[in-house]
């Protein structure tokens, strides 16, 4: 007879037709639960499964708006506002040409387990569009986000749901979002984070995913007598989480040698120079090939010519996107020695990738747990805005270290618990699914 998490993994698939992102987010997560559901029949008996994989509300919404040359352009906006149980909805937009309703929810269904593991008291949603802000104006986007927060705001608010930033929205996308929110409601609160330092935004923030990433990778690390220091780094991507990846990864001792975006990837024996990546890719909006055009010894290749993965390292951080390291690479980091691999992006590791580094006793730091240090210092950014007080860049990094390692404790203690030390993607899911399944439990069927 089929497990209770089997049959509602079975009614996932069949309710959500031609949703593949989410369903194989919903299946890794049930995988893992069946060790701690099938053998408690309070679970069956409440439906927490059926009620924890049915978003609590789905927003889907047209967003038009005007381009440069007066033509009238309609893109789609979403907010999956998935569980409320331990808090308020929180996390991020993304705008990318990719944005569908399964990669809304299975974002959203992944920050449920995230935020949990925070320990911090937020529930998890998602949301974006279709919209690409590459190659448009200023003014362009500018109006997109002005359209896109004249329906959001109703849905949103600080005690009730708070959006950041995702792929294709950071500060400049922030702002507009904030200044158009507080025009409509007339009232300054942190229904945002993420934002400038001059309007109510945290130090650290910008930092905090790629630092959280490499704190834990080192906490991993050490558990196990070893470090950062004197590694070599393979990173994907090269937005907000993989260049303070880098710069952490860098000022922990290792060498970071390869960096991509959607056109191509650089391989830089002499490490990853910061100072000219941060100008190509923050101030001047430009393209990884620039990187090669200026640093001398730094090797292109275009999309399609091999991968980052392809290069000889000892710890491997996908920071792009979902499905970005399959089973090959995986096969190929793990013949070549790799002995970390954390996940900065949400769900770039294929499902056969991730079991071919379980199978191989490679250190797998899932990223629910590994880039939770962005919406944990987003809920600093919170506690800052709403005392009006703004703390130092090191108060706000002393407690994000201290989040990270509380994160490790828990999932390192959550595998060990069920019989299966050192398998973090278990440990995560479990670590993160009591505390929420303890709430719905709590709160009765709702
Ligand atoms: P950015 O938009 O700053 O950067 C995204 C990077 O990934 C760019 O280099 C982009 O290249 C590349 N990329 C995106 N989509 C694709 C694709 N389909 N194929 C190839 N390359 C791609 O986003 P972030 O750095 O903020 O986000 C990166 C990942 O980290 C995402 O998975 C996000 O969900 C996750 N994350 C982000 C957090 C945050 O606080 N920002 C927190 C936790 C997780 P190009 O410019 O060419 O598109
Ligand atoms: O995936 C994520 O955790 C984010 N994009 C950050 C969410 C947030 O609310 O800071």
């Amino acid at each position: 007879m089929a497990s209770y998490a089997e049959k509602v993994l079975a009614q996932v698939k069949a309710n959500n037709p031609g949703e593949p992102e989410f369903h194989q987010a919903v299946t890794e997560v049930l995988e893992s639960l069946k060790v701690v559901v099938d053998n408690d029949p309070v679970y069956e008996q409440t439906g927490l499964l059926e009620r924890l994989v049915e978003p609590e509300r789905v927003l889907m919404f047209r967003v038009p708006w005007v381009d440069d040359e007066g033509r009238v352009r309609i893109n789609k906006g979403y907010r999956v506002q998935f569980n409320s149980a331990i808090g308020p909805y929180k996390g991020g937009l993304r705008f990318h040409p990719s944005v569908n309703l399964s990669v809304m929810k299975f974002l959203g269904f992944e920050q449920i387990f995230k935020n949990s593991l925070t320990g911090l008291a937020i529930g998890g949603a998602k949301g974006g569009s279709n919209f690409d802000p590459k190659g448009k104006s200023d003014g362009e986007v500018m109006r997109f986000c002005q359209s896109f927060m004249t329906e959001m705001f109703r849905h949103i608010g600080a005690d009730t749901d708070i959006p950041a930033g995702d792929i294709g929205v950071g500060s400049r996308e922030i702002g507009f979002l904030m200044g158009q929110y507080k025009r409509i409601r007339n009232e300054y609160v942190g229904v945002l984070t993420g934002k400038g330092l001059s309007y109510g935004g945290s130090l650290v923030r910008k930092e905090a995913t790629g630092y959280g990433l490499v704190y834990l990778s080192e906490e991993a690390l050490n558990s196990r007598g070893d470090s950062m220091r004197g590694k070599t780094v393979a990173v994907s991507g090269s937005g907000n989480v993989a260049i303070y990846t880098i710069e952490k990864a860098r000022e922990l001792g290792a060498k970071v040698v390869t960096a991509s975006d959607s056109g191509g990837w650089i391989y830089d024996a002499n490490g990853i120079d910061l100072d000219v990546l941060k100008r190509i890719k923050e101030e001047e909006r430009g393209r990884i090939s620039d990187y090669a055009e200026r640093v001398k010894g730094a090797v292109y290749h275009p999309a399609g010519d091999g991968s980052v993965w392809d290069v000889k390292c000892h710890v491997a951080f996908p920071c792009a996107t979902q499905n970005e390291l399959d089973e090959s690479a995986a096969k190929t980091l793990v013949a070549n020695g790799v002995i970390l691999v954390g996940e900065g992006a949400n769900m770039p590791t294929t499902q056969a990738g991730t079991d071919v580094f379980l199978a191989n006793s490679v250190i797998f730091l899932p990223g629910k747990a590994a880039n939770a240090g962005g919406v944990a210092t987003s809920v600093l950014e919170m506690a800052q805005i709403d005392t009006r007080l703004f703390w130092s860049f090191e108060k706000v990094d002393r407690k994000l270290q201290a989040i990270v390692k509380h994160i490790f404790t828990n999932i390192d203690d959550a595998a060990r618990r069920y019989g299966m030390p050192g398998n973090y993607v278990a440990g995560s899911n479990i670590a993160g699914f009591e505390k929420v399944a303890d709430a719905m439990l709590a709160e009765g069927i709702v």
